[in-house]
């Protein structure tokens, strides 16, 4: 469980990295040695960066804002936590984020604003809806249809969801949705203003929300803010295929802190800002209001192992759970658990599975593929495609190669009650995880998590995985290549139960130990108000003598 209030902000150890860390606060998170290429930088050490944060110059008094960050040392400070969509009191949790921040707001002092789920006909804005949530209050608008389809449909999903991605294919460059897109940042950021306090701490999540920290400062917000992007930052190649680019990338300078998944991505905004010179033009336009001095680092998001490993299947779950124990006693199981998204690799998943049937008949009627995929984004064409391809491929599988008592796989297109993971995700020999790109894949960590020490399961996790550098152990494959995963499904079967012990013993040290907590924790000590004043004292000391500042 989480503690009760933000520990990693009180932490007197919260401040420098150790000299052979690229970021964050422990040694152990970001190596040099796991970089893929030159040292990725913390924002600051871009050259043209301003030494001094800017405190904003412009402003309405919308928000209540605070001059010195220092100043944010009192017991009252709140975590005010930003996202598209809040958690659902009603219903478990589902999705990367929810899952995340579920529990730690449950126990948090703390205001977790965002989009309600609803769409209206009306033109007018909705008031803000307020319901408690544990300790936190969940506070919700609802938005226009008109509006709530070109920022979310339009430009979250169909350019930076596919072109974050590297999946140019799937993008519809829409020029009117980057309207909506800012409109509705700057709509929720002109809501949250007036609701915060002056000791806030406010975390932004994801690539629905990049301008939200620049809308903000317009309104005169001061308060430190943290932006975590949970998907992939491409290159700056492919970022530039977004024809709003540059306005959409001199956003994410409005925050105090960046948090991205891997270091790779920290290196693609490194060098998108400096191809791009972010800086210099941020500078030009002597734009004090907007700019900060954002540190940019990875933090790697974990799983909460205790948590996980506690649930318990409910009585809902248990028609699917009796076909999959069932299944389980008579054939060695393979499992794949994903959202419908052709981000995750299923489709090729499948092929490899028809590949291993068809080069091994020796192993037909002795393994089953157990896919989970739930229904996601419905509204958007490209996922309504992929939900065809997919149940065609299970159907063609089926009937190739399925027998009177043996369906080769069996598909649940839905959501399955999270209580009921575990035991699946125990009863299966392989974990099937091979996204395309993925900013990290979170299914991985809980497929290691679940498994029985004693004969554990081995996870076939691809390279376009956020967490292949963190779970090394498993039978890493490239996502693309068809044979490559139909021989990593053959050796995950066929291999022997002290070599299954060793890998899960090392993967396990990693998910245990860079888990939610630690992930959350790291985070948050970055952000801390102590991490600000630790920044502004030693641009003090840079600018007092110029030959010990950042060259
Ligand atoms: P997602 O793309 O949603 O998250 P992922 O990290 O795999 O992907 O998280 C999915 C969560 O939802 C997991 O906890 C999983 O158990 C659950 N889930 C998935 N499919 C399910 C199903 N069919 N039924 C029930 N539960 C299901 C985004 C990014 C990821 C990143 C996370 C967190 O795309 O790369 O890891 O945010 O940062």
């Amino acid at each position: 469980m989480f503690n009760n209030t933000i520990p990693s902000i009180y932490s007197p150890t919260s401040t420098q990295a150790p000299s052979d860390t690229v970021a964050i606060t422990e040694s152990k998170v970001v190596r040099k040695s796991d970089l893929p290429r030159s040292r990725p930088a913390q924002f600051d050490e871009l050259p043209g960066l301003p030494r001094r944060y800017i405190a904003s110059e412009k402003g309405s008094e919308l928000c209540r804002s605070i001059s010195d960050a220092s100043a944010l040392s009192g017991s009252d400070r709140r975590l005010v936590v930003v996202s598209n969509r809040l958690i659902d009191p009603n219903k478990p949790a589902a999705g990367g984020l929810a899952v995340a921040l579920g529990e730690m707001m449950h126990n948090t002092d703390g205001l977790w604003f965002g989009w309600s789920g609803k769409t209206t006909d009306a033109s007018q804005v909705s008031s803000v809806r307020t319901e408690s949530f544990g300790r936190t209050t969940l506070a919700q608008i609802d938005l226009s249809k008109k509006l709530h389809h070109g920022y979310y449909e339009g430009f979250s999903n169909s350019v930076l969801w596919p072109v974050f991605h590297e999946k140019l294919k799937f993008a519809d460059l829409n020029p009117e949705y980057f309207k909506d897109y800012e409109t509705v940042n700057n709509l929720l950021a002109s809501k949250l203003g007036p609701m915060l306090r002056e000791n806030d701490i406010v975390w932004v999540h994801d690539y629905h929300l990049i301008p939200f920290a620049q809308q903000l400062r317009a309104h005169g917000c001061q308060h430190r803010i943290g932006f975590f992007n949970h998907i992939p930052l491409p290159p700056p190649d492919v970022i530039k295929q977004i024809p709003e680019h540059r306005k959409l990338m001199e956003g994410l300078m409005s925050y105090d802190l960046v948090g991205m998944q891997r270091p790779e991505d920290v290196e693609n905004f490194r060098s998108y800002a400096e191809k791009e010179g972010l800086v210099q033009r941020l500078n030009e336009r002597d734009s004090g209001a907007f700019r900060r001095k954002p540190s940019i680092q990875a933090f790697p998001i974990g799983i909460d192992v205790e948590s996980l490993r506690a649930l318990q299947p409910s009585s809902e779950s248990e028609a699917i759970l009796d076909d999959i124990r069932n299944e389980s006693g008579r054939r060695k199981l393979m499992v794949g658990v994903d959202r419908l998204d052709y981000s995750k690799g299923i489709p090729k998943r499948l092929m490899a599975f028809r590949e291993l049937l068809e080069t091994r008949p020796d192993l037909r009627n002795h393994v089953t593929l157990v896919q989970i995929a739930a229904p996601t984004r419905q509204t958007v064409p490209a996922y309504a495609k992929l939900s065809d391809k997919t149940r065609k491929l299970v159907d063609e599988i089926n009937d190739q190669f399925g027998a009177i008592d043996w369906k080769p796989v069996m598909y649940f297109n839905e959501s399955v009650d999270r209580n009921a993971l575990p035991e699946i995700y125990r009863m299966s020999r392989v974990g099937v995880v091979t996204p395309v790109a993925d900013g990290m894949n979170l299914v991985a960590k809980e497929y290691i998590a679940a498994q029985n020490p004693e004969n554990p399961g081995v996870l076939v996790l691809s390279t376009g995985a956020g967490s292949a550098s963190q779970l090394s152990d498993s039978l890493l494959v490239p996502p693309k290549d068809r044979t490559a995963i139909a021989k990593a499904y053959v050796r995950a079967l066929e291999m022997p139960r002290y070599q299954r012990q060793d890998r899960h013993v090392k993967l396990m040290r990693n998910v245990k130990t860079e888990d939610l907590r630690w992930w959350r924790e790291t985070y948050l000590n970055a952000l801390s108000p102590s991490q600000a004043s630790a920044e502004s004292k030693s641009n003090a000391i840079a600018e007092a003598d110029p030959e010990s500042g950042p060259s």
